[in-house]
């Protein structure tokens, strides 16, 4: 099987599995020229577009497509409800392409019925750093499925990236294809535990009561770092320093500019627009240097059929950062990610979120058991495509290996 992905420039399964030393860098050279000027051609009834997603109205129909076809839990009971404010913040972020924003629609009706997207951006693979698109929002209308329109989609995005001299690119989906460079499992934290109960996300363990399960995710009404602010655009750089430090510590992160941060970080208030990001900074009462950050956005998943509740409020935890692990001491960094990470709960907890996600990822081993958070079943795959490289074992921002 693998019927498309086998003629697709990815590792192979057994490539990574054999222990021969991966020799990292690009699969296979692009030559600008030999690039299609055009599209191929779509089955009768179908064309494509390119989304104009400054256009609110077709900014709307991107979310609408998403909102009633986009990933839903192996269960059929929750589906990802990415809000127009989201969408906006995730794919017009600095450097942005129209271009990439790509879509197939019903020629008489119009009606969006597919789409997939990308924007650019810069990783580091171990010591070196690539440029690629980030690709994201690959979606299907439901009555359109199983019908090989995903390969052409695909083959869409990558000829227009390709076309714009960007020939790598980073995404990440719950499904295995050939083949994950790392691999991440879900973790949640009960916020709102009542409600994740009535909608069928958290069960009622064996031998405990619906008391006992709210009492135990009790959280403190007040958070207890001192110098724990909202993050500000004045933060920038500081945080911009910290978290570029911090983030070349594992073997496969972000390479972010300053207006990277300043996008993906800093929350811009404007009227009628959802809150998408929440960051905060810890600004030492003494030094005034910021010492520790921490950020987490909103994304709702829609509860498919419950008569009680429409919506579930989660928090995802986004990236962080703290002088605490540059000093040599493993238990001052659990201790520190302890105290802040509940602080980040309490956080979610005023802003209404009713669960807090993670990935085993980054530094979050050491903290989630202990807060409480539980294994989820979903997992989420890193790929990255046209480029070798060996697997990275902890997830994206796995710890550098001397
Ligand atoms: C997936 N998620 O294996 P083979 S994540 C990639 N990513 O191909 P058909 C996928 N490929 O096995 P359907 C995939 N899911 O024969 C399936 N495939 O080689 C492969 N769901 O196509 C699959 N969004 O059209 C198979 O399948 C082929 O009608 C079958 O559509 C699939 O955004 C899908 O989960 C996922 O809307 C579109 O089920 C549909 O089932 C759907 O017959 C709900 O397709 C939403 C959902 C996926 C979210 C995401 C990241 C996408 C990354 C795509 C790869 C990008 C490569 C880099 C390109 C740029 C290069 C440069 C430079
Ligand atoms: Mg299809």
């Amino acid at each position: 099987s693998y019927k498309f992905w086998q003629t697709q420039p990815v590792p192979r399964f057994d490539d990574q599995a054999s222990k021969k030393a991966v020799t990292q860098g690009p699969i296979k050279r692009i030559n600008p020229d030999e690039v299609s000027k055009t599209p191929d051609t779509l089955v009768e009834g179908f064309e494509w577009c390119t989304l104009d997603l400054t256009n609110p109205e077709e900014l709307k129909e991107l979310y609408e497509l998403l909102n009633n076809h986009y990933v839903e839990d192996d269960n059929a009971m929750f589906r990802f409800s990415y809000s127009q404010s989201f969408l906006h913040w995730a794919l017009m972020s600095p450097g942005w392409k129209k271009d990439w924003h790509v879509g197939v629609r019903a020629t008489k009706s119009r009606k969006l019925v597919a789409s997939i997207c990308g924007v650019p951006t810069e990783v580091r693979v171990r010591d070196k750093k690539i440029k690629v698109t980030e690709i994201n929002f690959l979606c299907i209308h439901k009555k359109l499925r199983s019908k090989r329109l995903t390969p052409i989609l695909i083959k869409e995005i990558t000829r227009r990236c390709y076309l714009n001299g960007i020939y790598q690119a980073i995404y990440t989906g719950g499904v295995i294809l050939p083949t994950p460079i790392s691999s991440c499992r879900y973790y949640h934290r009960s916020l709102d535990w009542l409600k994740l109960y009535e909608v069928g996300f958290s069960p009622l363990p064996h031998g405990s009561t619906k008391a006992r399960q709210i009492t135990k995710n009790h959280l403190p009404d007040h958070t207890a770092t001192p110098g724990l602010r909202p993050m500000e655009a004045k933060d920038i750089d500081a945080v911009y320093d910290l978290l570029e430090r911090y983030m070349q510590r594992f073997q496969l992160n972000q390479a972010f500019t300053r207006e990277e941060i300043d996008h993906w970080l800093v929350y811009k208030e404007a009227e009628g627009k959802d809150q998408v990001v929440w960051s905060y900074v810890v600004e030492d009462p003494q030094t005034h240097k910021i010492t520790d950050f921490f950020s987490f956005y909103n994304l709702e998943s829609t509860v498919i059929n419950n008569p009680k509740h429409d919506t579930v409020r989660a928090a995802y935890l986004y990236y962080y950062a703290t002088e605490t692990a540059f000093t040599d001491n493993s238990k001052a960094l659990k201790e520190r990610l302890l105290s802040l990470m509940n602080d980040a709960l309490i956080c979610a907890k005023k802003a209404k979120f009713d669960v807090f996600n993670a990935l085993t990822m980054a530094d979050n081993p050491l903290f989630l058991e202990q807060l409480k958070f539980g294994a989820g079943d979903g997992q989420l795959h890193f790929y990255l495509y046209n480029y070798r490289a060996a697997p990275v074992p902890g997830g994206i921002n796995d710890k550098n290996q001397p």
